[in-house]
């Protein structure tokens, strides 16, 4: 009896142990979450030879951009809302945008300004006039470094990424692709992630990286820029690898429930279908609209936004997408210029009565209600008049964790209900957009969570119609 009653109080001390221990996100985390939506460029030897993946045999002199201005990248980004940019510093090709000294296939072999370019040098700078973040893509594969293959390529990889964030650094983010295929000798790579990670948290602890598994940032699990509904930036990485071994798409496109770390999703998605320019492909850039739906499906699941936007071999940023871009940025002003909740009444019901509050209308991220008995309340916003609403957005506060379970969402027209929405996940942001409904008031009940749910804010909008039917 006794054995069984100390069994029992060791298995709930043991409960309390891992219910204490839910991972939390890092400042460095909590940050990136807040970027939402920035670029990747990929540009290098591809872009000049129309190939996706180099072999690596290229000749340096074929990366001979006419025109490069990476003040030019840097504008077209920020006017069209991005927060930051990560370049392919080097791709699988091996070749280096920057005069590595760990590599004789750079910038510096190459007949672009006599071998004197650096574009690292020009985009960092660039970021910085514009206020963007700036980021790397460093492919650990490497189809032109004669050591890939053999221990001692680990080292290269090392030093190269500490000559990158001693030039170039700060960086938001790193970028650690799962690609691993043969090198030059015919030999893949025993990656060695741990000094990889030792290096990043040595050098670099304010940077972000990312990789399939992480360790802070996970691949989405698709290359569309879809992140699941369901959506937890909570990931188990215990007994998986990058690349070919990594847990299987569905759980890096929702994460897990129950994951022991904050690893959230970054959706990685190209405006054109290949990541590198090629001509061809002048005609397929996404439609502001097509591009404003990927917004909806990554920022709107509570991740972010990686948009690709590759330059043409004159180095610039291509016409037909700068054009897609602005077009898609201003689908997101005027979606989201006029909150109806904002500044609407808004109360708490509980089991104690009715309370006024303004904490989730007031377009302030930093006030938010915390729902300590979420299972008895509920969160209403009620307008002053019958409204045309078609687009819903919740946010959850992070700091403390994710907590949101299950919640309903119920839309009112004076006493009757008019439209009820059940999802699973909030997450950072959720955005909820259905038919056109003319209501008085939004009801949002917490059925289940993993603890007191935080809700910074419920706005709603009125989208352009056509932006609803895709
Ligand atoms: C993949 C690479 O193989 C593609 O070329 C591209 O860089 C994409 C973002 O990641 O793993």
């Amino acid at each position: 009896m006794k054995r069984i009653f100390s069994v029992t109080v060791l298995f709930f001390f043991f409960t309390i142990v891992q219910a204490q221990k839910q991972a939390l996100p890092t400042r460095q985390q909590l940050a990136w979450h807040d970027m939402e939506y920035y670029w990747f460029i990929h540009f290098g030897p591809n872009t000049f030879t129309d190939k996706e993946w180099g072999h690596g045999d290229e000749q340096a002199d074929i990366f001979n951009p006419t025109e490069l201005d990476c003040r030019q990248w840097a504008r077209i980004a920020k006017q069209s809302g991005a927060k930051g940019i990560i370049i392919t510093a080097k791709h699988h090709d091996g070749f280096c945008l920057w005069p590595s000294q760990y590599s004789t296939h750079t910038v510096k072999q190459s007949q672009w300004k006599n071998g004197k370019g650096d574009v690292l040098r020009d985009l960092s700078k660039a970021c910085k006039e514009y206020g963007l973040k700036f980021g790397v893509y460093l492919s650990p594969w490497d189809r032109n470094h004669p050591q890939y293959g053999t221990p001692a390529y680990n080292d290269v990889y090392v030093n190269t990424m500490k000559e990158l964030i001693t030039h170039y650094g700060p960086f938001f983010e790193f970028w650690w692709d799962g690609a691993n295929g043969e090198g030059p000798n015919g030999k893949k790579q025993e990656y060695d992630f741990r000094r990889f990670e030792q290096t990043m948290r040595r050098f670099a602890p304010n940077t972000v990286v990312f990789s399939d598994i992480g360790p802070d940032i996970r691949w989405v699990g698709n290359e569309k820029g879809i992140a699941g509904e369901t959506n937890w930036n909570y990931l188990d990485t215990a007994g998986f690898k990058r690349g070919e071994g990594a847990p299987p798409t569905d759980t890096l496109n929702q994460g897990n429930i129950n994951g022991r770390n904050w690893i959230p999703a970054e959706c990685d998605v190209s405006i054109r279908p290949g990541w590198f320019y090629h001509a061809e492909e002048d005609d397929k850039v996404k439609t502001p609209q097509q591009l404003f739906d990927l917004y909806l499906k990554s920022v709107g699941r509570g991740a972010n936004l990686l948009l690709n936007v590759p330059p043409d071999r004159r180095g610039l940023i291509n016409e037909k997408d700068s054009a897609a871009l602005m077009e898609f940025k201003a689908l997101r002003e005027e979606s989201f210029a006029n909150n109806l909740a904002f500044g609407s009444k808004a109360e708490l019901h509980t089991k104690g009565g009715i309370f006024r509050r303004t904490k989730f209308t007031d377009g302030d991220p930093a006030s938010a209600e915390t729902l300590a008995d979420y299972k008895n309340t509920s969160l209403w916003v009620k307008f002053d008049s019958v409204r045309k609403v078609n687009c819903v957005v919740l946010q959850e506060g992070l700091t403390n964790g994710q907590k949101v379970k299950s919640a309903k969402l119920i839309l009112l027209n004076g006493i009757q209900e008019v439209k009820h929405i059940d999802i699973t996940t909030i997450g950072r942001k959720r955005i909820l957009v259905f038919p056109v409904q003319d209501i008085s008031s939004i009801r949002l009940l917490i059925r289940d969570a993993k603890g007191a749910p935080v809700i910074k804010e419920i706005s709603a909008y009125l989208l352009p119609e056509e932006l609803t039917a895709l």
